[in-house]
């Protein structure tokens, strides 16, 4: 069911960066190595308290972490969405579980999403239950009240067992409060963002379509042992 994504990750492996594993802490102080870099995406909207800026990934035993430069300035009703699918798992959402006008496509859909409406820091780990889903407030350590915001998904929260061998597929985007709102900014698909420097597109009643994805391929310690944590790789666009 992933081969438009085994596609892609073939495509991009003379791109893979393989890093040592390291700890983040969780405090909106930017840790992460220069080689965690995965998208440099400042610059590219209307206007800056929208803009993701550059975007990190790494990992540990027990959890990915993810970091992005953000800042909204003070504007409201900004809200920062990541999306997770993982090849563990068959099927995943087709449409937005806080009701925006963005959407996914394709051989892999997320099965998780991780949604903060700035204005509070009320935060969402969305769960697809098959038909629906399910939202569990406020249990994701994420920190989002400095200019660079970062979280951590651990492993049980995806349901990976990084005995077996897994890709996880991401996506990070900015929108804003409201059923007409699309994905002013993303990271991976900057072609399909309502959000340009030329201007943006602040209402629509369709939903823009996502089917690709940053991926991160995880090996883990296995029964046999013949795999070890610098094994874990992260693979760009
Ligand atoms: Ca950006
Ligand atoms: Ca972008």
């Amino acid at each position: 069911m992933f081969g438009k994504a085994a596609v892609l990750v073939i495509a991009l492996t003379m791109l893979l960066g393989v890093g040592a594993a390291s700890a983040i802490v969780v405090d909106g102080v930017n840790d992460f190595a220069p080689g965690d870099l995965i998208d440099p995406d400042g610059g590219d909207t209307e206007h800056a308290p929208i803009d993701l800026l550059d975007v990190y990934a790494t990992y540990d035993q027990n959890a990915i972490y993810i970091g992005y430069g953000h800042d909204h300035d003070g504007w409201t009703g900004v809200q920062v969405g990541i999306s997770f699918a993982t090849s563990l798992l068959p099927g995943g959402g087709t449409f937005d579980p806080w009701g925006h006008q963005i959407g996914f496509e394709g051989v892999c859909l997320p099965d998780f999403i991780a949604y903060v409406n700035l204005d509070s820091e009320w935060n969402e780990w969305c769960v697809w239950n098959g038909t629906g889903w399910d939202h569990n407030a406020n249990i994701i350590n994420w920190v989002t009240a400095t200019p660079f915001d970062e979280i951590e998904i651990t492993y049980d929260m995806l349901g990976v067992d990084c005995a077996e061998f897994s890709q996880v597929f991401v996506e990070l985007w900015v929108t804003q409060d409201g059923t007409t709102k699309g994905p002013l900014d993303l990271s991976y698909n900057d072609d399909l963002q309502l959000s340009t420097p030329g201007g943006t597109t602040w209402d629509i009643d369709t939903p823009v379509m996502i089917s690709c994805y940053h991926c991160i391929e995880l090996y883990g310690p296995s029964a046999t042992n013949a795999t070890t944590w610098s094994g874990i790789k992260r693979l760009y666009r």
